[in-house]
Protein backbone atom coordinates (compact mmCIF):
# COMPACT_ATOMS: atom_id res chain seq x y z
CA UNK A 1 0.00 0.00 0.00
CA UNK A 2 1.27 3.69 -0.87
CA UNK A 3 2.11 5.62 2.33
CA UNK A 4 -0.44 8.38 2.37
CA UNK A 5 1.52 11.14 4.33
CA UNK A 6 1.19 14.53 3.03
CA UNK A 7 -1.70 15.64 0.30
CA UNK A 8 0.39 15.28 -2.31
CA UNK A 9 0.56 11.26 -1.69
CA UNK A 10 -3.33 11.27 -2.29
CA UNK A 11 -4.37 10.23 -5.73
CA UNK A 12 -6.81 13.11 -6.16
CA UNK A 13 -3.24 15.08 -6.30
CA UNK A 14 -1.91 13.15 -8.97
CA UNK A 15 -0.77 10.11 -7.26
CA UNK A 16 -1.44 6.61 -8.27
CA UNK A 17 -4.68 5.54 -5.99
CA UNK A 18 -4.33 3.13 -3.33
CA UNK A 19 -6.87 0.48 -4.94
CA UNK A 20 -6.72 -0.70 -8.88
CA UNK A 21 -10.21 -1.83 -8.37
CA UNK A 22 -13.52 0.12 -6.98
CA UNK A 23 -14.31 -1.28 -3.22
CA UNK A 24 -18.01 -0.54 -2.93
CA UNK A 25 -20.17 -0.03 0.15
CA UNK A 26 -22.91 -2.17 -1.51
CA UNK A 27 -20.79 -5.81 -2.72
CA UNK A 28 -22.55 -8.30 -2.49
CA UNK A 29 -22.38 -11.16 0.29
CA UNK A 30 -22.25 -14.62 -1.66
CA UNK A 31 -23.22 -17.47 1.14
CA UNK A 32 -23.04 -20.89 -0.13
CA UNK A 33 -22.49 -21.77 -3.64
CA UNK A 34 -22.94 -25.18 -3.17
CA UNK A 35 -25.55 -25.24 -2.12
CA UNK A 36 -26.79 -22.35 -4.42
CA UNK A 37 -25.69 -24.33 -7.32
CA UNK A 38 -27.47 -27.93 -5.95
CA UNK A 39 -30.72 -25.61 -5.44
CA UNK A 40 -30.41 -24.19 -9.04
CA UNK A 41 -29.86 -27.74 -10.51
CA UNK A 42 -33.15 -29.52 -8.70
CA UNK A 43 -35.15 -25.81 -10.16
CA UNK A 44 -33.91 -26.77 -13.58
CA UNK A 45 -34.99 -30.64 -13.12
CA UNK A 46 -38.20 -29.41 -11.88
CA UNK A 47 -38.98 -26.67 -14.56
CA UNK A 48 -40.90 -24.76 -11.99
CA UNK A 49 -39.10 -21.18 -11.53
CA UNK A 50 -41.82 -18.73 -10.26
CA UNK A 51 -45.69 -18.30 -9.09
CA UNK A 52 -45.10 -19.52 -5.38
CA UNK A 53 -42.79 -22.58 -6.07
CA UNK A 54 -41.79 -24.71 -3.36
CA UNK A 55 -37.96 -22.90 -2.89
CA UNK A 56 -40.17 -19.63 -2.34
CA UNK A 57 -41.96 -21.36 0.02
CA UNK A 58 -39.05 -22.95 1.79
CA UNK A 59 -37.76 -19.69 2.41
CA UNK A 60 -40.95 -18.18 3.42
CA UNK A 61 -41.23 -20.94 6.12
CA UNK A 62 -37.18 -20.22 7.26
CA UNK A 63 -37.42 -16.60 7.19
CA UNK A 64 -40.96 -16.50 9.35
CA UNK A 65 -39.53 -19.18 11.72
CA UNK A 66 -35.98 -16.93 12.20
CA UNK A 67 -37.77 -13.61 12.74
CA UNK A 68 -40.56 -15.10 15.53
CA UNK A 69 -43.48 -13.87 12.78
CA UNK A 70 -46.79 -15.69 11.42
CA UNK A 71 -46.81 -14.91 7.87
CA UNK A 72 -43.68 -13.85 5.46
CA UNK A 73 -44.86 -12.96 2.07
CA UNK A 74 -41.96 -12.76 -0.11
CA UNK A 75 -42.21 -10.62 -3.01
CA UNK A 76 -39.77 -9.40 -5.88
CA UNK A 77 -37.92 -6.30 -4.38
CA UNK A 78 -38.51 -4.31 -1.26
CA UNK A 79 -40.00 -1.55 -3.34
CA UNK A 80 -42.89 -3.49 -4.54
CA UNK A 81 -43.23 -5.21 -0.78
CA UNK A 82 -43.54 -1.83 0.35
CA UNK A 83 -46.53 -0.63 -2.46
CA UNK A 84 -48.35 -3.88 -1.93
CA UNK A 85 -48.01 -3.31 2.20
CA UNK A 86 -49.28 0.03 2.20
CA UNK A 87 -52.21 -0.66 -0.40
CA UNK A 88 -52.95 -3.60 1.68
CA UNK A 89 -53.21 -1.47 4.84
CA UNK A 90 -55.49 1.23 3.10
CA UNK A 91 -53.79 3.67 3.54
CA UNK A 92 -54.40 7.19 1.21
CA UNK A 93 -54.32 11.17 1.48
CA UNK A 94 -50.98 11.64 3.74
CA UNK A 95 -48.41 9.61 4.93
CA UNK A 96 -45.78 10.62 7.38
CA UNK A 97 -42.37 9.31 6.71
CA UNK A 98 -38.92 10.48 7.00
CA UNK A 99 -37.12 12.31 4.10
CA UNK A 100 -33.46 10.47 5.60
CA UNK A 101 -34.20 7.48 4.19
CA UNK A 102 -33.89 5.66 0.51
CA UNK A 103 -35.93 7.44 -1.59
CA UNK A 104 -37.99 4.47 -2.57
CA UNK A 105 -39.96 4.42 0.80
CA UNK A 106 -41.29 7.85 -0.41
CA UNK A 107 -41.51 6.79 -3.76
CA UNK A 108 -43.58 3.45 -3.04
CA UNK A 109 -46.29 6.15 -1.70
CA UNK A 110 -46.23 9.06 -4.14
CA UNK A 111 -46.58 6.30 -7.04
CA UNK A 112 -49.90 5.43 -5.59
CA UNK A 113 -51.07 8.34 -5.22
CA UNK A 114 -50.37 9.32 -1.54
CA UNK A 115 -48.44 12.11 -0.40
CA UNK A 116 -45.51 11.41 1.57
CA UNK A 117 -45.22 13.91 4.40
CA UNK A 118 -41.37 14.40 5.74
CA UNK A 119 -40.95 14.85 9.15
CA UNK A 120 -37.94 15.32 10.94
CA UNK A 121 -35.59 12.70 12.33
CA UNK A 122 -33.03 12.65 16.06
CA UNK A 123 -29.60 13.58 14.66
CA UNK A 124 -28.32 11.06 17.07
CA UNK A 125 -30.07 7.92 15.51
CA UNK A 126 -30.71 9.49 12.13
CA UNK A 127 -34.67 7.65 13.27
CA UNK A 128 -37.88 9.49 12.94
CA UNK A 129 -38.00 12.28 15.60
CA UNK A 130 -41.47 11.00 16.91
CA UNK A 131 -42.31 14.93 18.13
CA UNK A 132 -41.70 15.81 14.81
CA UNK A 133 -44.11 13.14 13.70
CA UNK A 134 -47.12 14.85 15.80
CA UNK A 135 -46.12 18.16 14.07
CA UNK A 136 -46.87 16.82 10.55
CA UNK A 137 -50.20 15.05 11.46
CA UNK A 138 -53.45 16.57 9.73
CA UNK A 139 -56.80 15.62 9.04
CA UNK A 140 -55.52 13.72 5.51
CA UNK A 141 -52.93 11.56 7.48
CA UNK A 142 -53.53 7.84 7.47
CA UNK A 143 -50.58 6.58 8.48
CA UNK A 144 -46.85 6.59 9.40
CA UNK A 145 -44.14 4.56 7.67
CA UNK A 146 -41.06 4.49 10.42
CA UNK A 147 -37.79 3.42 8.78
CA UNK A 148 -35.53 1.48 10.72
CA UNK A 149 -32.54 3.53 9.62
CA UNK A 150 -28.94 1.19 8.77
CA UNK A 151 -30.79 -1.12 10.66
CA UNK A 152 -31.19 0.30 14.27
CA UNK A 153 -34.80 0.05 15.36
CA UNK A 154 -37.06 3.31 14.70
CA UNK A 155 -38.47 4.41 18.17
CA UNK A 156 -40.97 2.02 18.16
CA UNK A 157 -43.11 2.19 20.63
CA UNK A 158 -43.49 6.10 20.99
CA UNK A 159 -44.58 5.83 17.29
CA UNK A 160 -47.47 3.11 18.13
CA UNK A 161 -48.06 5.49 20.78
CA UNK A 162 -48.83 8.22 18.08
CA UNK A 163 -50.46 6.08 16.08
CA UNK A 164 -52.70 4.89 18.27
CA UNK A 165 -53.71 8.31 20.14
CA UNK A 166 -54.20 9.92 16.07
CA UNK A 167 -56.19 6.49 14.65
CA UNK A 168 -53.19 5.71 12.65
CA UNK A 169 -52.01 2.77 11.13
CA UNK A 170 -48.10 2.23 11.22
CA UNK A 171 -46.21 0.50 9.36
CA UNK A 172 -42.11 -0.16 9.02
CA UNK A 173 -39.78 0.17 6.11
CA UNK A 174 -36.78 -2.60 7.51
CA UNK A 175 -34.73 -2.83 4.49
CA UNK A 176 -32.29 -2.10 6.70
CA UNK A 177 -32.56 -4.18 9.50
CA UNK A 178 -32.75 -7.70 8.70
CA UNK A 179 -31.81 -9.48 11.96
CA UNK A 180 -32.14 -6.38 13.96
CA UNK A 181 -33.44 -6.46 17.47
CA UNK A 182 -35.36 -3.46 19.58
CA UNK A 183 -35.10 -4.03 22.71
CA UNK A 184 -34.17 -7.33 22.25
CA UNK A 185 -37.08 -8.39 20.36
CA UNK A 186 -36.20 -9.45 16.53
CA UNK A 187 -37.13 -6.67 14.13
CA UNK A 188 -40.76 -8.05 12.07
CA UNK A 189 -43.63 -7.93 14.60
CA UNK A 190 -43.93 -4.14 14.78
CA UNK A 191 -46.48 -2.06 13.76
CA UNK A 192 -49.27 -3.24 11.49
CA UNK A 193 -46.33 -5.08 9.12
CA UNK A 194 -42.50 -4.75 8.56
CA UNK A 195 -41.08 -4.64 5.03
CA UNK A 196 -38.02 -6.24 4.54
CA UNK A 197 -35.37 -5.89 1.67
CA UNK A 198 -33.00 -8.52 0.01
CA UNK A 199 -31.19 -6.10 -2.67
CA UNK A 200 -27.67 -7.59 -3.48
CA UNK A 201 -26.29 -4.51 -1.81
CA UNK A 202 -28.38 -5.71 1.82
CA UNK A 203 -26.09 -7.94 4.10
CA UNK A 204 -28.11 -10.48 3.44
CA UNK A 205 -29.50 -10.64 -0.27
CA UNK A 206 -31.42 -12.62 -2.59
CA UNK A 207 -30.13 -10.83 -6.15
CA UNK A 208 -33.27 -8.50 -5.60
CA UNK A 209 -36.18 -9.62 -3.27
CA UNK A 210 -38.10 -8.50 -0.20
CA UNK A 211 -40.85 -9.58 1.73
CA UNK A 212 -43.44 -8.08 4.12
CA UNK A 213 -43.39 -9.96 7.79
CA UNK A 214 -46.68 -9.75 9.82
CA UNK A 215 -49.08 -11.77 12.61
CA UNK A 216 -52.12 -10.06 11.23
CA UNK A 217 -53.37 -13.16 9.05
CA UNK A 218 -55.93 -11.18 6.98
CA UNK A 219 -53.08 -8.53 5.98
CA UNK A 220 -51.22 -11.25 5.10
CA UNK A 221 -54.02 -13.00 2.64
CA UNK A 222 -54.91 -10.04 1.21
CA UNK A 223 -51.08 -9.48 0.00
CA UNK A 224 -50.61 -12.87 -1.34
CA UNK A 225 -53.96 -12.41 -3.21
CA UNK A 226 -51.95 -8.83 -4.28
CA UNK A 227 -48.65 -9.99 -4.93
CA UNK A 228 -50.31 -12.87 -7.86
CA UNK A 229 -52.85 -10.44 -9.70
CA UNK A 230 -55.80 -11.18 -7.14
CA UNK A 231 -56.03 -15.16 -8.20
CA UNK A 232 -57.47 -17.58 -6.28
CA UNK A 233 -57.13 -20.85 -7.67
CA UNK A 234 -56.87 -21.43 -11.61
CA UNK A 235 -58.69 -18.43 -13.77
CA UNK A 236 -60.27 -17.03 -10.36
CA UNK A 237 -59.37 -13.72 -9.55
CA UNK A 238 -61.11 -12.29 -6.69
CA UNK A 239 -59.01 -8.65 -5.71
CA UNK A 240 -57.00 -6.26 -7.69
CA UNK A 241 -53.25 -7.06 -7.78
CA UNK A 242 -49.68 -6.83 -9.27
CA UNK A 243 -46.53 -9.24 -9.72
CA UNK A 244 -44.91 -9.01 -7.05
CA UNK A 245 -43.49 -12.12 -6.48
CA UNK A 246 -40.20 -13.62 -5.75
CA UNK A 247 -38.91 -16.30 -8.50
CA UNK A 248 -37.53 -19.38 -7.36
CA UNK A 249 -33.45 -18.46 -7.92
CA UNK A 250 -33.96 -15.58 -5.96
CA UNK A 251 -35.11 -17.89 -2.98
CA UNK A 252 -31.96 -20.10 -3.56
CA UNK A 253 -30.21 -17.16 -3.18
CA UNK A 254 -31.36 -16.24 0.12
CA UNK A 255 -31.76 -20.28 1.64
CA UNK A 256 -27.97 -20.44 0.25
CA UNK A 257 -27.01 -17.24 2.36
CA UNK A 258 -29.18 -17.68 5.65
CA UNK A 259 -26.60 -19.60 7.44
CA UNK A 260 -23.61 -17.92 6.61
CA UNK A 261 -25.65 -14.48 7.61
CA UNK A 262 -23.97 -14.32 11.19
CA UNK A 263 -20.47 -14.77 9.71
CA UNK A 264 -20.87 -11.86 7.34
CA UNK A 265 -22.10 -9.77 10.61
CA UNK A 266 -19.31 -10.94 12.51
CA UNK A 267 -17.24 -9.60 10.14
CA UNK A 268 -18.85 -6.31 9.37
CA UNK A 269 -18.78 -5.88 13.59
CA UNK A 270 -14.74 -6.51 13.11
CA UNK A 271 -14.31 -3.59 10.34
CA UNK A 272 -16.82 -1.20 12.17
CA UNK A 273 -14.83 -1.57 15.05
CA UNK A 274 -11.35 -1.23 13.47
CA UNK A 275 -13.14 2.47 11.77
CA UNK A 276 -13.78 3.50 14.69
CA UNK A 277 -10.60 3.24 15.85
CA UNK A 278 -8.66 4.25 12.91
CA UNK A 279 -10.21 7.09 13.18
CA UNK A 280 -10.36 7.79 16.54
CA UNK A 281 -8.51 11.38 17.70
CA UNK A 282 -9.56 12.90 14.25
CA UNK A 283 -11.04 15.83 15.77
CA UNK A 284 -14.73 16.67 13.57
CA UNK A 285 -14.64 12.65 12.06
CA UNK A 286 -16.88 10.33 13.75
CA UNK A 287 -18.65 7.15 13.62
CA UNK A 288 -22.16 6.68 14.15
CA UNK A 289 -22.82 4.37 17.26
CA UNK A 290 -24.67 1.13 17.25
CA UNK A 291 -26.79 0.79 20.46
CA UNK A 292 -24.40 -2.55 22.30
CA UNK A 293 -27.27 -4.44 23.31
CA UNK A 294 -29.26 -4.51 20.30
CA UNK A 295 -28.52 -6.90 17.01
CA UNK A 296 -27.46 -4.73 13.74
CA UNK A 297 -25.76 -6.26 11.02
CA UNK A 298 -23.13 -3.44 11.03
CA UNK A 299 -23.30 -3.30 7.40
CA UNK A 300 -23.63 0.09 7.57
CA UNK A 301 -20.43 2.33 8.43
CA UNK A 302 -21.29 5.61 8.70
CA UNK A 303 -18.86 8.09 9.18
CA UNK A 304 -19.97 11.96 10.07
CA UNK A 305 -17.32 14.53 8.98
CA UNK A 306 -18.63 17.97 11.38
CA UNK A 307 -19.37 21.11 9.73
CA UNK A 308 -16.89 22.83 11.92
CA UNK A 309 -13.68 20.48 9.87
CA UNK A 310 -11.73 22.43 7.69
CA UNK A 311 -12.20 20.17 4.81
CA UNK A 312 -15.79 19.52 3.42
CA UNK A 313 -17.34 15.84 3.30
CA UNK A 314 -17.46 16.09 -0.89
CA UNK A 315 -14.39 16.49 -1.01
CA UNK A 316 -13.30 13.81 1.62
CA UNK A 317 -15.76 11.64 -0.39
CA UNK A 318 -13.90 12.92 -4.20
CA UNK A 319 -10.34 12.33 -2.51
CA UNK A 320 -11.74 8.77 -1.47
CA UNK A 321 -13.11 8.27 -5.10
CA UNK A 322 -9.54 8.82 -6.30
CA UNK A 323 -8.25 6.07 -4.17
CA UNK A 324 -11.10 3.70 -5.71
CA UNK A 325 -12.82 3.61 -2.41
CA UNK A 326 -16.67 4.39 -3.73
CA UNK A 327 -17.85 5.51 -0.49
CA UNK A 328 -21.47 6.86 -0.41
CA UNK A 329 -23.59 10.03 0.52
CA UNK A 330 -26.69 7.53 1.53
CA UNK A 331 -29.19 9.67 1.56
CA UNK A 332 -28.08 12.88 0.62
CA UNK A 333 -29.98 15.52 0.00
CA UNK A 334 -33.13 13.75 1.85
CA UNK A 335 -36.07 12.97 0.08
CA UNK A 336 -37.50 16.06 0.26
CA UNK A 337 -34.22 17.40 -1.77
CA UNK A 338 -35.03 15.07 -4.57
CA UNK A 339 -37.55 15.50 -7.50
CA UNK A 340 -40.73 15.19 -7.46
CA UNK A 341 -40.30 16.38 -3.96
CA UNK A 342 -38.38 19.50 -3.87
CA UNK A 343 -40.56 20.15 -6.56
CA UNK A 344 -44.42 19.69 -4.82
CA UNK A 345 -42.70 20.49 -1.23
CA UNK A 346 -39.73 23.81 -1.69
CA UNK A 347 -40.11 24.88 1.81
CA UNK A 348 -39.97 21.55 3.43
CA UNK A 349 -36.23 21.79 4.75
CA UNK A 350 -37.64 24.54 7.01
CA UNK A 351 -39.16 21.59 8.99
CA UNK A 352 -36.43 19.24 8.83
CA UNK A 353 -33.18 21.01 10.01
CA UNK A 354 -31.64 18.18 11.53
CA UNK A 355 -32.12 15.75 8.22
CA UNK A 356 -30.50 19.11 6.55
CA UNK A 357 -27.32 18.68 8.67
CA UNK A 358 -27.65 15.12 8.88
CA UNK A 359 -27.52 15.05 5.34
CA UNK A 360 -24.14 17.50 4.57
CA UNK A 361 -22.08 15.17 7.17
CA UNK A 362 -22.43 11.41 5.98
CA UNK A 363 -20.76 8.87 4.59
CA UNK A 364 -21.12 5.32 4.07
CA UNK A 365 -18.02 3.90 4.10
CA UNK A 366 -17.07 -0.11 2.02
CA UNK A 367 -18.15 -2.48 4.59
CA UNK A 368 -18.21 -6.73 4.01
CA UNK A 369 -16.45 -9.84 4.89
CA UNK A 370 -14.06 -9.06 1.68
CA UNK A 371 -12.69 -5.55 2.65
CA UNK A 372 -9.06 -4.98 2.69
CA UNK A 373 -7.79 -4.15 6.12
CA UNK A 374 -5.96 -1.34 3.64
CA UNK A 375 -9.37 0.19 3.09
CA UNK A 376 -9.66 1.52 6.88
CA UNK A 377 -6.50 2.65 6.86
CA UNK A 378 -6.61 4.25 3.79
CA UNK A 379 -9.76 6.26 4.86
CA UNK A 380 -8.54 7.46 8.20
CA UNK A 381 -5.27 8.47 6.40
CA UNK A 382 -7.15 10.62 4.07
CA UNK A 383 -9.40 12.27 6.42
CA UNK A 384 -5.59 12.81 8.58
CA UNK A 385 -4.03 14.51 5.71
CA UNK A 386 -6.65 16.15 4.64
CA UNK A 387 -6.64 18.25 7.78
CA UNK A 388 -3.50 18.66 8.64
CA UNK A 389 -2.97 20.08 4.84
CA UNK A 390 -6.60 22.66 5.49
CA UNK A 391 -4.74 23.56 8.36
N1 LIG B 1 -36.19 1.21 1.75
C1 LIG B 1 -34.92 1.44 2.10
C2 LIG B 1 -34.65 2.13 3.39
C3 LIG B 1 -33.87 1.05 1.26
O1 LIG B 1 -32.58 1.29 1.60
C4 LIG B 1 -34.17 0.40 0.06
C5 LIG B 1 -33.12 0.02 -0.86
C6 LIG B 1 -35.53 0.16 -0.26
C7 LIG B 1 -36.52 0.59 0.62
C8 LIG B 1 -35.96 -0.52 -1.51
O2 LIG B 1 -35.62 -1.89 -1.53
P1 LIG B 1 -35.34 -2.60 -2.97
O3 LIG B 1 -36.53 -2.32 -3.87
O4 LIG B 1 -34.06 -2.05 -3.54
O5 LIG B 1 -35.25 -4.05 -2.61
C9 LIG B 1 -28.88 0.78 -3.54
C10 LIG B 1 -29.83 -0.36 -3.70
O6 LIG B 1 -30.20 -0.53 -5.08
C11 LIG B 1 -31.08 -0.24 -2.89
O7 LIG B 1 -31.65 -1.53 -2.83
C12 LIG B 1 -30.75 0.19 -1.48
N2 LIG B 1 -31.94 0.44 -0.69
C13 LIG B 1 -29.93 1.46 -1.51
C14 LIG B 1 -29.56 1.91 -0.12
O8 LIG B 1 -28.74 1.20 -2.21
P2 LIG B 1 -28.14 2.63 -5.24
O9 LIG B 1 -28.89 3.53 -6.13
O10 LIG B 1 -27.16 3.21 -4.32
O11 LIG B 1 -27.47 1.44 -6.08
P3 LIG B 1 -26.11 1.41 -6.90
O12 LIG B 1 -26.40 0.82 -8.21
O13 LIG B 1 -25.43 2.72 -6.84
O14 LIG B 1 -25.26 0.33 -6.10
C15 LIG B 1 -24.72 0.61 -4.82
C16 LIG B 1 -23.27 0.14 -4.78
O15 LIG B 1 -23.21 -1.27 -4.78
C17 LIG B 1 -22.44 0.62 -5.96
O16 LIG B 1 -21.22 1.11 -5.48
C18 LIG B 1 -22.24 -0.63 -6.79
C19 LIG B 1 -22.35 -1.76 -5.81
N3 LIG B 1 -22.93 -2.97 -6.38
C20 LIG B 1 -24.25 -2.95 -6.73
C21 LIG B 1 -24.83 -4.08 -7.26
C22 LIG B 1 -26.28 -4.05 -7.65
C23 LIG B 1 -22.17 -4.10 -6.52
O17 LIG B 1 -20.94 -4.09 -6.19
N4 LIG B 1 -22.74 -5.23 -7.04
C24 LIG B 1 -24.05 -5.27 -7.40
O18 LIG B 1 -24.55 -6.32 -7.84
O19 LIG B 1 -29.24 1.84 -4.37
Amino acid sequence: MKPIRSLSDLAIRGAPPVFEEPLHVGRPNIGDREMFMRLAGEMFDRRWFSNNGPLVQEFERRLAERLGVRHCVAMCNGTIALEIAIRALGLEGEVIVPSWTFVATAHALYWQGITPVFADIDPQTHNLDPTAVRKMITPRTTGIIGVHVWGRAAPVEELQAVADEHGLKLMFDAAHAFGSTYRGATIGRFGSCEVLSFHATKAFNTFEGGAVVTDDDELAEKMRLMRNFGFHGYDNVIHPGTNGKMIEICAAMGLAGFDSHADTVAANRRNYAAYVSALDGIDGISVLKYDEYEQNSHHYVVMEVADEFPVSRDEIVAALHAENILARKYFWPGCHGMRPYRDLFPHARLMLPNTEKVSRRVVVLPNGPGLPNECIATVAAVCRVMKEGAA
